[in-house]
């Protein structure tokens, strides 16, 4: 009797504590702007000002090594939101697969926290846009249950992080960084607009007052972001949430610019990464360490107390056993451009091996032809005869293998491919490459890419609207959705 006794009291202080427990498990907000590079004033960039996410950064965690698996957007969010590289559960072609059941045991991690007991939200009301973009490439929808097979809900709701939703985890896209329409717009509003004579270009750019307002452009967004993320602070002060809700910050894929966003140089990958945790982490650290965009994913399950699916290739950069030397970053398909290279970052060097070489960088993709006015311009200065060496080199023959020094040259400007001095490391990082892509070896073949309607856009332009098509090889932004919409009411 005695010993029953005990036995349910025990059962009721384990309940208990599990409840206590419970309590005390963070909330999490994973902020997402899109399409963005280190291009933050915490992170030493100047002419432009982000006052909220230089205090973030001043109260948690600056990563400066923080790279994504693949610099086009699906492929990225589906490599976070499984917590594994995309090419192992055959996520890596962008907007492919979109009608395809996520092969097993793949689950999106959202699950596993709903699992847990968390709360899961998409968006935010008052974020421009409303923040609910998911964009992974496998049958999926936003809201609602998921058991893989029927259903395939992501998150539980969308658009607001409540007192009584805690635990919960809330995803917000920021995309007024993303390239698009309103850009003008954004710096028209801007009280105080970012001044193209004060911005530093990177030098494989050229020096043209177009591209310096671009860039200028660019950055007017990031102020805009920043106040979006300064509201979010705010209001985890207001709703009483904000001591324990871990914030993370991040970018989904590097600048949409020449060699960013596309490339596996370093403006494609390397991506910000900011955590504030007022009752769990310290103040002002920087953090030097390697990181994957997928750790960040089996760092929240971590954070939320759950254990990491063995599927997993992220790892918790809490745990005090993290180890990570390398990231392995693949490019694949983005619209009707099949590019295969694979990628290696460490702390030192990158490696790239080009398995089409033949698929030149300055591709002539359609959908970029839109939103890259420096490519016009650059075009223009090269048949002038205007471009310097390291400007040039986005126009040269691509090599099937690159090597750089990133101490040394951290823009990516000298392929040490034949500099004797790096063989070791060049024949190290070529096997580790393709180590890596043997062990992520998709684990389907199935392949059901959509039609890029960007190319029958250009094309319309082109005939139709030749005057708009000037304006774009002048370096002007016409708008792909513009054009689209236009397109789709006359075709
Ligand atoms: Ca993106």
């Amino acid at each position: 009797m005695k010993k029953s006794l005990l036995y349910i009291l025990l059962v009721a202080v384990q309940f208990l504590m599990s409840q206590e427990s419970r309590k005390n498990r963070p909330n999490i907000i994973w902020v997402m702007a899109e399409d963005i590079s280190l291009d933050l004033a915490c992170y030493g960039t100047k002419a432009v000002k982000t006052p909220f996410l230089d205090q973030m950064a001043a109260d948690g965690i600056l990563f400066n090594n923080c790279f994504v698996t693949n610099p086009i957007c699906s492929p990225s969010r589906s490599a976070m939101i499984l917590g594994t590289h995309q090419q192992k559960s055959n996520t890596h072609n962008h907007r492919s697969n979109r009608d395809v059941v996520l092969p097993k045991p793949f689950v999106p991690f959202t699950q596993l926290l709903r699992d847990a007991g968390y709360t899961t939200i998409l968006g935010h009301k008052d974020v421009r846009g409303k923040g609910r973009k998911i964009d992974v490439n496998f049958k999926h929808t936003p809201i609602g249950t998921w058991d893989g097979e029927s259903n395939f809900g992501i998150y539980d709701k969308y658009d607001e992080f409540l007192p009584k939703d805690a635990p919960f985890f809330s995803q917000i896209t920021l995309n007024v960084t993303h390239r698009g329409d309103w850009w003008d717009d954004i710096r028209a509003q801007s009280k105080h607009p970012v001044n193209p004579n004060d911005v530093e270009l990177p030098p494989y750019l050229a020096d043209d007052p177009v591209i310096r307002l671009d860039w200028a452009k660019y950055l007017d967004q990031m102020e805009y972001m920043d106040a979006e993320v300064g509201m979010l602070f705010n209001e985890l002060e207001r709703k009483g949430l904000a001591d324990n809700t871990v914030v993370i910050f991040i970018g989904d894929n590097g600048r949409c610019n020449v060699r960013g966003k596309g490339y596996l140089h370093d403006s494609g990958l390397r991506i910000p990464l900011l955590v504030k945790w007022p009752k769990g982490i310290d103040k002002g650290q920087i953090d030097d360490r390697i990181i994957s965009s997928t750790d960040i994913t089996a760092t929240i399950l971590d954070l939320a107390g759950i254990e990491k699916p063995d599927f997993m290739t992220g790892k918790s950069f809490m745990d005090k056993k993290f180890d990570r030397s390398e990231v392995f970053a693949s490019r694949d398909l983005w619209d009707e451009i099949p590019e295969k290279s694979k990628a290696i970052t460490t702390d030192k060097f990158k490696y790239i091996r080009n398995f089409k070489p033949e698929i030149p960088w300055d591709a002539h993709q359609a959908y970029l032809e839109f939103y890259r006015p420096a490519i016009h311009v650059m075009r223009r200065l090269k048949e002038e005869g205007k471009l310097n060496k390291n400007e040039s080199i986005f126009f040269g023959v691509k090599p099937t293998e690159e090597l750089y020094d990133l101490e040394k040259d951290p823009f990516e400007l000298h392929n040490l491919v034949l500099d004797l001095e790096y063989a070791a490391v060049l024949q190290k990082m070529r096997q580790q490459t393709l180590d890596y892509n043997n062990a992520f070896t998709p684990v389907t073949e199935i392949y059901n890419p959509v039609h890029a309607e960007s190319v029958d856009v250009l094309d319309w332009v082109k005939k139709e609207k030749p005057e708009d098509y000037k304006r774009m090889l002048a370096g002007e932004e016409i708008g792909f959705h513009k054009m689209l919409n236009e397109y789709k009411a006359t075709n």
